[in-house]
C-alpha cells in the first residue's frame, strides 16, 4: 500500500542516503492528493527484542501522524491480532480509517462485512496490488486530517503570506535563525540535536509584507538501530517542505557539507521547491577553515548553481536578512507568471543564437513555448522531434529562460512536446515502388 501511494518513481525519502531509517516516509505520487505517508512494520502482540523495537517505531509513527490507516488482510479474515491493533490505535486518540486489503474482484460489501466487528468507522475495500479504492482511501484519510494551513486542532496560527521553511540537520541553528529574525526568543534553542520536535509556524512581517516562517525538526539518520529512538517528527518536516513556497537550507560551516545535507537538498529539489542556502556558524572561523568549507561546498553541490548562498551567523545576526530576502525572492520566482508571448520570444532568440542539433539528418525545430504550471515553473516547449533534444540543450534552454525571467532560486521544469511529425517512421515505410527505385539508384551509383 505504501508503494502504491507513493509510486515507484516518486520521492521516496528512503531513497536518499542518510536521511531516515527508522520508518519509511514518502510523498504521495503525482496524481494523488498531496500527503506524507509513513510505512511501519507489522504489529503483533508479545514478541522478542526486534518486535519491541518495531513497536516503538509504530508508536512514533502514530505520534507524528495526523490520521492512521489500519490495513487488514481481507482474504485472511478477521483475527484476534486485528482486534489488538484496533484497540491500540483507538487508544492513541487519533482518527483511524480501516482499509480491508486484497479486495480485487470481490463484492466490496460482503468482503468487508466481518470487519465492522472492530468497532471502527465503515471499512473500505481496497486492493493495494491492483490499486482499487486507493484514491478513495486517501481522500477518506485526508478528510479526517486537521487542515494544514489552518488554526484549530494543531494549535498553530494560520499561514499568512509566503511560507518559508527552515530545514537542515539537527543543531545547525534553524531555531536560532528564526529567533534572530524575529528579534525575540520565540523558539527553544539548545546545543543539543533534536531540540525542535515538530514543525512550528511563526508569523513574520518584514517591510510591511507578511510571511510565515516554519521551524522544523532536523533530519538525520541514527548510526545504529539500537541507538535511542529519535522523538522528532520527520513527517512534519517533509510536510513543511512540501507546503513551503521556498526553503532555507541551513548548513553548519563547522561540519562541512555532509551526505545528509546533499540528500536533503536533493529532496527539496525533487519536490520542486525553491530554496536559498544559509551557511551558518560562519562566526569565529579561521580563514583557512572558511576556505576549506567553500572548497568542499563547490565540490559537493555543483548542481546548485541557481540558488543563492549566504554565509551567516544566526547567533550574531550577520547576513541573516540577506538570506531571508533570497528565500523571499526564490518564493516569488517559484510562482512567477510567464506570458506565452514572452516565452516564445525568448525561445526564438535563444534558438537563433544557438540552434538545436541535427538529429537523424533533420534539424529539431522549436516553435513556441507556454507555461504549464507554477511552483515550480513548468515551461512547455513545442516543436518538431522536440523529445529528441539532448540533455545539454535542455540545460541550455533552462538556463536561458532562467536568465531572461530572473528566476533565481527555483528549479525550473521543462517539458518538450512534439506536434505530429510528418517524417515519423518514414525510413521504415517505403512503398514497394520507392524501395525498388532506391535499389536501382544504388545500382547506378556503383
Ligand atoms: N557559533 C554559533 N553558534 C550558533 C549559531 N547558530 C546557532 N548556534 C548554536 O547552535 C546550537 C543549536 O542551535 P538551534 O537553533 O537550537 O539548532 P536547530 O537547528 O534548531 O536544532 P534542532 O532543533 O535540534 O534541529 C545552539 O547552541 C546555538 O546557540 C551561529 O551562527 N554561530
Ligand atoms: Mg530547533
Amino acid at each position: 500500500m505504501f508503494n502504491r501511494l507513493t509510486g515507484t518513481r516518486d520521492a521516496l525519502v528512503a531513497d536518499y542516503p542518510g536521511l531516515t531509517r527508522d520508518r519509511l516516509h514518502g510523498f504521495t505520487a503525482g496524481n494523488l492528493p498531496s500527503a506524507v505517508v509513513i510505512d511501519t512494520g507489522g504489529l503483533a502482540e508479545g514478541g522478542d527484542e526486534m518486535a519491541r523495537l518495531m513497536h516503538a517505531q509504530v508508536e512514533l509513527a502514530v505520534a507524528e501522524a495526523d490520521v492512521l490507516v489500519m490495513l487488514v488482510d481481507g482474504q485472511a479474515g478477521l483475527g484476534s491480532e486485528d482486534r489488538y491493533v484496533a484497540a491500540l490505535l483507538r487508544r492513541s486518540g487519533k482518527p483511524v480509517v480501516l482499509a480491508v486489503n486484497k479486495a480485487e474482484g470481490r463484492a466490496a460489501d460482503a468482503f468487508v462485512a466481518e470487519f465492522w466487528g472492530l468497532g471502527l468507522d465503515a471499512p473500505l475495500a481496497v486492493s493495494a496490488s491492483h490499486g482499487d479504492g486507493v484514491r478513495d482511501l486517501l481522500v477518506a484519510a485526508l478528510a479526517l486530517c486537521p487542515p494544514a494551513a489552518d488554526e484549530g486542532a494543531t494549535g498553530q496560527p494560520a499561514a499568512q503570506g509566503p511560507q518559508i521553511a527552515v530545514v537542515g540537520r539537527p543543531n545547525v541553528g534553524k531555531s536560532t535563525l528564526i529567533n534572530r529574525l524575529l528579534r525575540e526568543d520565540r523558539l527553544v534553542t539548545r546545543d543539543e540535536p533534536g531540540t525542535t520536535r515538530d514543525a512550528v509556524r511563526v508569523p513574520f512581517e518584514l517591510e510591511g509584507v507578511p510571511y510565515t516562517l516554519v521551524d522544523t525538526a532536523g533530519l538525520r539518520r541514527r548510526a545504529r538501530v539500537t541507538e535511542a529512538i529519535e522523538k522528532f517528527s520527520v513527517a512534519k518536516t517533509l510536510q513543511a517542505v512540501d507546503e513551503a513556497d521556498a526553503v532555507i537550507v541551513m548548513l553548519d560551516a563547522r561540519e562541512g557539507v555532509t551526505e545528509q545535507d546533499a540528500s536533503l537538498i536533493g529532496l527539496v529539489l525533487e519536490r520542486g521547491r525553491a530554496l536559498s542556502i544559509g551557511i551558518n556558524k560562519w562566526d569565529g572561523m579561521t580563514d583557512s577553515q572558511r576556505r576549506k568549507f567553500m572548497h568542499g561546498y563547490a565540490h559537493s553541490l555543483p548542481f546548485l548553481d541557481f540558488a543563492e548562498v549566504h554565509r551567516v551567523s544566526a547567533l550574531h545576526g550577520s547576513n541573516i536578512l540577506e538570506l531571508f530576502h533570497s528565500a523571499a525572492r526564490a518564493a516569488q520566482a517559484a510562482r512567477a507568471e510567464l506570458p506565452t508571448q514572452e516565452l516564445t520570444r525568448v525561445l526564438g532568440e535563444v534558438v537563433t543564437r544557438h540552434p538545436p542539433p541535427m538529429v537523424r539528418r533533420h534539424r529539431i525545430r522549436l516553435s513556441y513555448a507556454h507555461q504549464g504550471g507554477r511552483r515550480p515553473p513548468l515551461i512547455v516547449v513545442h516543436g518538431n522531434q522536440a523529445e529528441l533534444l539532448p540533455d545539454s540543450y535542455r540545460r541550455y534552454l533552462v538556463n536561458e529562460f532562467r536568465r531572461a525571467f530572473g528566476l533565481t532560486g527555483t528549479p525550473i521544469r521543462l517539458e518538450l512536446r512534439t506536434g505530429r511529425n510528418p517524417f515519423a517512421g518514414r525510413r521504415n515505410v517505403l512503398t514497394r515502388r520507392q524501395a525498388e527505385k532506391r535499389r536501382r539508384l544504388r545500382r547506378h551509383a556503383r
